[in-house]
């Protein structure tokens, strides 16, 4: 008799017998892609990256300035809220606590949360405490490659869960905007595009927060 071979489903178990499958979620070998709306085209001579609101100094970087900021990897697991997991991704890009840490951004006092804005009006919100764990990027690469247009090229925001790292929260992966183009800095919260879709506002993964 034949055996079917199925490795997603092999890949899938020894994933839940090291207690890194969240509930009510399947593992993919792909990559899906999702979102709302087009594919924006990038322009490097006129895409810009500003950070604003509630901190002492607010920036403006042109595409050639942000390359030039420090730069950090970053392996983890990313949870879609419609149930697909794709594990072990390997990113690169910008780390926000490292920017705020060296200078190149002064949150005030006040500031509180975030609101990611990208094109097209996307927008979704996460306390700032939850933006300087090691679990969130902003990210050019994933995989060693420039991100593709799909996948939010130039520049997304990207946030998963960090095998062993249960000391920090882990948001379902539609709190990272791809083609992010700004950083508000807040006192108070203010829901983004599916937060207002009626998505759950803090979205832990473990603790199944889907819907509001
Ligand atoms: N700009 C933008 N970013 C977005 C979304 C979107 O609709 N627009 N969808 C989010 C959702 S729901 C998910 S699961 C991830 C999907 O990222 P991927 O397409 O790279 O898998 O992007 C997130 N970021
Ligand atoms: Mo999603």
């Amino acid at each position: 008799m034949f055996q079917s071979f199925d490795s997603r489903r092999e890949d899938e178990s020894r994933i839940r017998s090291e207690g890194r499958l969240p509930p009510g979620q399947s593992l993919t070998q792909k990559f899906p892609v999702l979102h709302y709306g087009p594919v924006p085209a990038f322009e490097p001579a006129t895409w810009d990256f500003r950070v604003w609101g509630e901190v002492e100094n607010p920036v403006v970087w042109s595409w050639d300035q942000f390359l030039k900021l420090p730069r950090t990897t970053l392996k983890m697991d990313i949870h879609c809220v419609t149930r697909w997991s794709k594990f072990d991704t390997e990113w690169e890009g910008v780390s926000l606590r490292t920017l705020i840490d060296e200078g190149f951004i002064q949150p005030t006092a006040e500031a509180a949360y975030i609101i990611q804005h990208a094109e097209h009006g996307y927008t979704t919100n996460l306390p700032l405490e939850i933006m300087l764990q090691d679990n969130f990027l902003l990210a050019t690469h994933f995989d060693g490659e420039a991100l593709t247009p799909d996948h939010g090229y130039p520049l997304r925001g990207v946030v998963g869960h960090i095998p062993q790292r249960e000391d920090i929260q882990t948001p379902y992966l539609w709190k990272g905007a791809k083609w992010l183009r700004g950083l508000e800095f807040a006192k108070n919260d203010r829901l983004g595009f599916w937060e207002r879709a009626g998505y759950h506002n803090d979205a832990d993964v473990w603790n199944e927060e889907r819907f509001a």
